[in-house]
C-alpha cells in the first residue's frame, strides 16, 4: 500500500525522536524512530512528545516540529513509573500480583493523556492524521476525538493485550477500552491480542462485528476497527552492519575473548517479563548438568537499565546480579567465565557483532509483545547459520515458526532447549530454519509497517466517508 501524502500527520508518543547525550543532540535508539522519522520529514508534521527532555526538542532545523509537553514532575512520575509502568505494563504481560492501582496515579495518567489530546487537537490541521503510540497514552484517542471530530486517529498497542481475566482486576478496564475506541484504527501485533481484545469488548458487552481479521466497533456515526499489524526492523541497516568487515573482525574478537567455546547471547531491557533472571537460573541447572556445557559454553547477557524508579524493576537488578554472581562463584574458574553480564547500551554497530558472535540468541521472555531481537539476530547473521530459542509466549513466535520455541514458564524444558540450541550437532534441518527466518523477517521492514499502517487508517477513514454520502 502506498501513503497518500499531502494530509498533515502528528505523532503523539512518550518518547521524542531525539535525546540529550554528553554527546550533543542524538537520534533516540530504536527502530520505531527510525521509521516515523522519514514519514515525519516528508509529512512536516509535529511530533508531540510526554515523556521528552526539552532541550533535546529545540529542533529549528528540522523540516518538522518537536513539541515536548510540560509536565510537573510529580505528575509524570504518578503517571509513568506509577499508572504506566506499574499498572497498565504488568497487567499486560500477564503479572497481575506485581500490579498496583492507586487513584492518585490514574489521575496523573488521566491529566497526561489530557494534556497529549490538548496539544494534539491544537496542533493537528483540519483533517490530519494523528497517530498515538502505546500503553502510556491508552486514553488519548477519545479525549482527542472529542475535542477534534474532524481527525483521522490511529493507534498503536505496542505490548500484549491483557486476557479478558487480567483485565478484570483494572478498575478502569472501561475507560481504558473506550479511550481506545475512539480512534478510527487500533494496531495490535499479532492476531492473537486481536483475539482477546474481542473477550474484552464481551466482558463489558460493547458491541461489534467481524470483518475478516478485524473487529469492528460501532462508535454513533462511525466505528473503531482492531487489527494485527505485526511491526518489523530496519533489516537493510542491520543486514548492512552484519556485512560490515569491522563488525566482523569485532565478532571474531568477541569469540575468541570467550574462548572459542559455544556462544550464547540474549539482549534486552532489564524487565521482569523479559524472563533474564528465569534464563539465568536455567542456565545455572544446565551447568549443573552437563560437563560439556561446562567446558564449552559462554552466556552473555546485555541488559539494558530500565524504569528503574519502579521498586519492582530495582528488585529486578539485584536478583539477576545475583545469579551471575552465584553461577560465577560455582562454576568460574581463573580462565574461564561461563556468564557475562553487561548492565549497560551498546552502539549498534557493537551489537551487531554480538549478533554474529552468538552461535545461538536466547529470546525467552515470560511476555513479549513482539521482541525485536529476535528479528535482528536473524537479519544481522549474513548466512544461514545459528539458531533462535524464542518463547512460544514472545508475539515474534507468531511470525517466526522455524525458531526453536520454547515454553519459558517449563522449567525443565527451558534447560532442555537452551541445551539443544548451545551443544546440539548443526544440521541442514538448521539452515532450512535460519533461510525461512530470513524470509520472514526480510518481509518485516518498519519502514513498510509504518507506511501501510498509515495507509489503511486513511482507507478506513475514506470508507467511512463514502459510506456518510452514499
Ligand atoms: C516494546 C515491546 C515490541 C537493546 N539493547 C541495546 C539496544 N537494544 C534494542 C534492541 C531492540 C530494542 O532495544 C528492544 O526491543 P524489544 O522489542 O525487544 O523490546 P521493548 O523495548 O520492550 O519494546 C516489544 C516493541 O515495543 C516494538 O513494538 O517488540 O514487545 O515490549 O531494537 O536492538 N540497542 C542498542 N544498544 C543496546 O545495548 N543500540
Amino acid at each position: 500500500m502506498k501513503t497518500r501524502s499531502p494530509r498533515r500527520l502528528v505523532i503523539v508518543s512518550a518518547r521524542a525522536p531525539f535525546v540529550s547525550t554528553p554527546n550533543g543532540i542524538v537520534r533516540a535508539p530504536g527502530g520505531l524512530i527510525s521509521a516515523l522519522l522519514p514519514l515525519m520529514r516528508r509529512a512536516r508534521g509535529t511530533w508531540i512528545a510526554t515523556g521528552a527532555d526539552h532541550d533535546a526538542c529545540d529542533t529549528s532545523e528540522l523540516p518538522f516540529r518537536v513539541r515536548a509537553l510540560s509536565i510537573p514532575s510529580s505528575m509524570r512520575a504518578a503517571w509513568y513509573a506509577g499508572a504506566s509502568n506499574g499498572a497498565l505494563w504488568p497487567l499486560a504481560h500477564g503479572f497481575v500480583e506485581v500490579c498496583r492501582f492507586q487513584a492518585e496515579q490514574t489521575r496523573a495518567y488521566l491529566d497526561v493523556c489530557r494534556a497529549a489530546a490538548d496539544a494534539a487537537a491544537e496542533n493537528a490541521p483540519p483533517g490530519a492524521i494523528v497517530w498515538i503510540h502505546d500503553y502510556q497514552l491508552a486514553l488519548v484517542p477519545a479525549l482527542l476525538r472529542a475535542r477534534r471530530p474532524d481527525l483521522t486517529i490511529g493507534f498503536f498497542w505496542h505490548i500484549p493485550w491483557p486476557a479478558a481475566e487480567s483485565l478484570r482486576v483494572l478498575p478502569w478496564a472501561s475507560e481504558l477500552i473506550e479511550g481506545l475506541l475512539g480512534a478510527d484504527l487500533v494496531g495490535l501485533h499479532v492476531p492473537r491480542y486481536v483475539r482477546a481484545f474481542r473477550d474484552a469488548l464481551d466482558e463489558l458487552g460493547i458491541t461489534h462485528t467481524s470483518d475478516g481479521g478485524s473487529i469492528v466497533v460501532p462508535r454513533g456515526s462511525r466505528a473503531a476497527r482492531i487489527e494485527a499489524w505485526p511491526i518489523g526492523i530496519d533489516v537493510e541497516g542491520w543486514a548492512k552492519l552484519g556485512r560490515d568487515e569491522d563488525v566482523a573482525a569485532e565478532a571474531a574478537r568477541i569469540r575468541a575473548d570467550l574462548g572459542g567455546g559455544r556462544v550464547l547471547l540474549a539482549v534486552d531491557r532489564m524487565d521482569y517479563a523479559k524472563g533474564i533472571a528465569e534464563r539465568l537460573e536455567a542456565f545455572e541447572r544446565l551447568l549443573e548438568q552437563s560437563a560439556e556445557a561446562r567446558e564449552r559454553v559462554t552466556f552473555v547477557q546485555i541488559g539494558v537499565p530500565s524504569r528503574e524508579t519502579v521498586p519492582a524493576y530495582r528488585e529486578l537488578r539485584q536478583r539477576i546480579e545475583a545469579a551471575v554472581g552465584r553461577i560465577q562463584g560455582r562454576f568460574g574458574a581463573l580462565r574461564r567465565k561461563p556468564v557475562h553480564l553487561f548492565a549497560r547500551s551498546f552502539e549498534s554497530t557493537e551489537l551487531a557483532a554480538y549478533y554474529l558472535a552468538a552461535d545461538a540468541a536466547l529470546v525467552t521472555p515470560r511476555r513479549d509483545g513482539m521482541n525485536l531481537v529476535a528479528f535482528e539476530y536473524v537479519a544481522t547473521r549474513p548466512r544461514p547459520n545459528g539458531r533462535l530459542l524464542l518463547s512460544t509466549t514472545a508475539g515474534a513466535a507468531d511470525v517466526m515458526p522455524e525458531a526453536h520455541l520454547v515454553n519459558p514458564y517449563d522449567d525443565e524444558g527451558l534447560v532442555s532447549a537452551i541445551e539443544h540450541v548451545a551443544l546440539a550437532p548443526e544440521t541442514p534441518g538448521d539452515a532450512a530454519r535460519m533461510d525461512a527466518l530470513k524470509a520472514r523477517v526480510s518481509r518485516l521492514s518498519v519502514e513498510g509497517w509504518a507506511s501501510d499502517f498509515l495507509a489503511r487508517l486513511s482507507q478506513v477513514t475514506d470508507e467511512r466517508v463514502a459510506s456518510r454520502a452514499t
